[in-house]
């Protein structure tokens, strides 16, 4: 069967890129692991799992009917509704004709002499194409520390990113839960409304904006889709690609009185999630503005937790917005009952779990449920687990072992034909990623369509493009707070990976004007053949 492109992953980005390559007449594939489609949402089912942008804004825009049709019942869609999302998405499209599920990708190979990529499944089966498009998410490959004598404990252990699809009944266990990041943060109001008791283990405390989540408001619904083209439109202007309706202050943060910053924030607060981080336009760029931010935050959960001793533990002190803000229901609050415990892992980390509970700063905390809310290895780990290989035979891993080399975040030296969605190098993890995946896709089929007109048969970014985006995003990342913390964009939380700055922090608007400029120039810092 000739294939022209094969797709790996049928997440949000694995559907989209199928129904946009086949409409330009291309045939192609999705190979995809899972017995489902869905991606993060297929994956992720730990109680209160649900986006943190707003669902009218993190959802698709290619197809009018589609955005018109599609009603959510809430502002932040909950996993069970986002999975329905994609399974009508994929039914919609007529896509699952082309998408192997249960089919996971363990070797891709670029052979020199066809010019295709040879790729094997786990079922044994073989494919050529022409093309990869790999879509296999940023945040897919659970990070599991490794917690000496793990395997000794004796009652269950889950992970967020791996949640049993029966789902969990905590009612009279005593469940403790290891990370505070946006997992932990969502599951933990959720867990101590059922458990008998609910310890949390901490390394780093978390920065958490109230949701406001509640059902959808008709009105707004109807006045964002009077207009949804124009909405997304000016969405797409927007730093993050999402949040149109907010304009940031005029002036810079610390330029307005002490009493307009927090009526600023207060109000951001009051209107729930990320729009506290749109307050002011410098908050991610000037160090004392940021400060001011967290301060803010830092107010309001000594205004939460009533024990003043415990507030202080619960207050972050790395800048706001440097690891992802979350976006919570009750958390902070949640630690006013007094069945749930926090416990300090940062200055003395877990030592090991032993059958019923684990050692951390020489005691042993005791549970009979355990929880790993521990992120994932972002970017690079879902990639450097297949045996992919480029030019002359070259691993990803080994190409990306000090840091992921990249061009536009789209393409990587070496490996021929084979487009990256919404990896390191590009502004996804800055942006609502379905913006972000819809520009990229769109991108790469215009990509195709060139290289197909002209006659040649591959496209590859040269070396020194890449070598001089990598260093633009290292430059960009240098003018934010975000190198200023341990975090996935840094790769941080994964020991023994390289630190290094991963996504662009340019902004949605700047990056997507590069790359329409770099194909209007004849597709500038790419080489083909
Ligand atoms: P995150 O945000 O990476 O959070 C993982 C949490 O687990 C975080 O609090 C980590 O602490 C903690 N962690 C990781 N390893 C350890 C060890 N060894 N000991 C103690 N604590 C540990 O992952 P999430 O799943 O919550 O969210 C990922 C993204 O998904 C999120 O940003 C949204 O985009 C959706 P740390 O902060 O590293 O000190």
């Amino acid at each position: 069967m000739r294939i022209d492109v094969l797709i790996v992953g049928a997440g949000f980005g694995g559907l989209y890129a199928l129904h946009k390559l086949r409409s330009i007449g291309l045939r192609a594939l999705v190979l995809e692991a899972a017995p489902s489609v869905g991606g993060t949402w297929w994956a992720n089912r730990y109680p209160g799992a649900r986006v943190d942008i707003q669902s009218l804004e993190y959802s698709y825009s290619f197809d009018e009917p589609l955005q018109q049709q599609w009603h959510w019942s809430e502002r932040y869609a909950s996993q069970p509704e986002l999975l329905r999302y994609a399974n009508h998405v994929a039914d919609r499209f007529d896509l699952r004709r082309d998408i192997c599920l249960n089919t996971r990708v363990e070797q891709a190979h670029f052979d020199e002499a066809t010019a295709l990529w040879r790729v094997r499944t786990d079922d044994g089966r073989t494919w050529r194409a022409r093309f990869i498009v790999t879509a296999v998410g940023p945040l897919s490959t659970p990070n599991t520390p490794a917690f000496p004598g793990l395997d000794s404990f004796a009652g269950p252990v889950l992970h967020s990113a791996r949640w049993p699809h029966e789902g969990v009944d905590f009612g009279g266990r005593d469940v403790a839960v290891i990370g505070t990041g946006s997992s932990a943060v969502q599951m933990i109001p959720l867990i101590a409304e059922r458990a008998r008791t609910l310890t949390v283990f901490q390394r780093t405390a978390a920065y958490a904006v109230p949701a406001r989540n509640g059902p959808l408001d008709p009105e707004r619904e109807a006045r964002i889709k009077a207009d949804y083209a124009g909405f997304r439109a000016r969405n797409r202007r927007m730093r993050a690609g999402f949040g149109c309706e907010l304009a940031p202050h005029a002036l810079p943060t610390m330029q307005v009185s002490a009493e307009e910053r927090q009526a600023q924030f207060e109000q951001r607060w009051q209107i729930g999630g990320f729009s506290l981080l749109g307050a002011f336009a410098d908050t991610l760029t000037d160090a004392r503005a940021n400060q001011a931010c967290a301060e803010f935050v830092r107010g309001k959960i000594r205004g939460i937790v009533r024990d003043p001793a415990l507030a202080e533990r619960l207050c972050p002190t790395h800048p706001i917005g440097c690891k992802r803000l979350c976006v919570d229901t009750g958390y902070y609050d949640t630690y006013n009952r007094s069945h749930v415990t926090l416990v300090d892992v940062g200055g003395t980390p877990i030592e090991r779990i032993t059958p019923r509970g684990l050692v951390a700063g020489g005691r042993e905390h005791g549970f009979d449920t355990l929880v790993l809310a521990t992120g994932f290895d972002a970017f690079t780990g879902p990639l450097t687990r297949i045996d992919l290989r480029g030019r002359g035979g070259l691993p990803i891993a080994d190409k990306w072992r000090d840091g992921p080399l990249n061009y536009l975040g789209l393409a990587v030296a070496g490996f021929p034909n084979l487009f990256n969605l919404v990896g390191p190098g590009s502004t996804s993890a800055f942006t609502s990623v379905i913006t972000a995946i819809e520009q990229h896709v769109d991108w790469i089929a215009d990509c195709i369509g060139w290289l197909d007109a002209s006659g040649r048969r591959t496209i590859e970014a040269s070396a020194d493009a890449e070598a001089r985006w990598v260093q633009w995003v290292n430059h960009v990342a240098e003018q934010t707070v975000y190198p200023h913390c341990n975090s996935w964009y840094l790769g941080a939380n994964i020991p023994g990976k390289p630190r290094v700055f991963m996504p662009l922090a340019s902004g949605f608007p700047a990056y997507a004007d590069r790359c329409a400029a770099v194909a209007r120039d004849g597709y500038a810092g790419f080489v083909t053949r």
